[in-house]
């Protein structure tokens, strides 16, 4: 794979939203149930709201989706334990091999896209100490819809002033990876799990373990 920029999905490849499980631990015994029910209906909630038309920034979603999952899980924390889960977000751990490679891909222009508002992203980035690394943070806020819509992947090729077809497009997320092939990125997934492949008709052009593995698979 040859490429001349790079653009990082945040949530789940670079940053592990699983990280939440300590923080829910104060309001639930199955942390990892909540974790899990949260994300899958925080990622619901942004086709359906990019499908009716109704955008509402990431936090709004993420607010609602833990609300949701909380009400499916019959816990009922308290407005301040419901705060301190959702401020654990803006201070998720990045994977642990991510420094060390985007350290060795400093050579190709790499930004983050992501559903994230442009105050999640940049706190979890300044969090992690990650600023340096990257050349931009791109937000899905400036076109007001969520992945996988078109618009939204449109950001990257803009700002990088690159070709889409030069650009490599790094996402864990399955559904994201199909989503940037269909644009037209070079599309990696960091299969971090060994998830299956999705039916969507669209195969990755690489994939990859972690960000270690793309670092070696682009010869850094
Ligand atoms: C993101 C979600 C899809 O960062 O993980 O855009």
């Amino acid at each position: 794979m040859q490429v001349t920029g790079l653009l990082f999905d945040a949530y789940g490849t670079l940053f592990d939203v699983h990280s939440v499980v300590e923080a829910g631990r104060a309001v639930t015994a199955d942390p990892q149930a909540l974790s899990a029910l949260w994300r899958q209906k925080q990622l619901e909630y942004t086709w359906l709201r990019s499908l009716m038309g109704r955008y509402e920034d990431f936090w709004s979603v993420t607010e609602s989706a833990l609300a949701f999952a909380c009400r499916q899980l019959g816990l009922q924390p308290s407005d301040a334990e419901r705060r301190r889960v959702m401020d654990a977000y803006l201070t998720l751990r990045a994977f642990p091999e991510v420094r060390a490679a985007l350290t060795r891909l400093h050579d190709l222009p790499s930004a983050i896209l992501s559903n994230g508002s442009p105050r999640m992203l940049e706190a979890v980035v300044d969090h992690n100490d990650l600023r340096s690394h990257l050349t931009a943070i791109l937000s899905v806020d400036a076109v007001r819809t969520f992945k996988p819509h078109p618009a939204v992947y449109a950001l990257g090729p803009a700002r990088l002033g690159l070709a889409r077809a030069s650009i490599g497009f790094v996402s864990s997320n399955g559904w994201d990876v199909a989503g940037a092939k269909a644009f037209g990125f070079q599309a990696v997934w960091v299969n971090r799990q060994g998830a299956p492949l999705e039916e969507l008709g669209l195969t990755p052009d690489l994939e990859v373990r972690d960000l270690a593995g793309l670092a070696a698979a682009l010869g850094r």
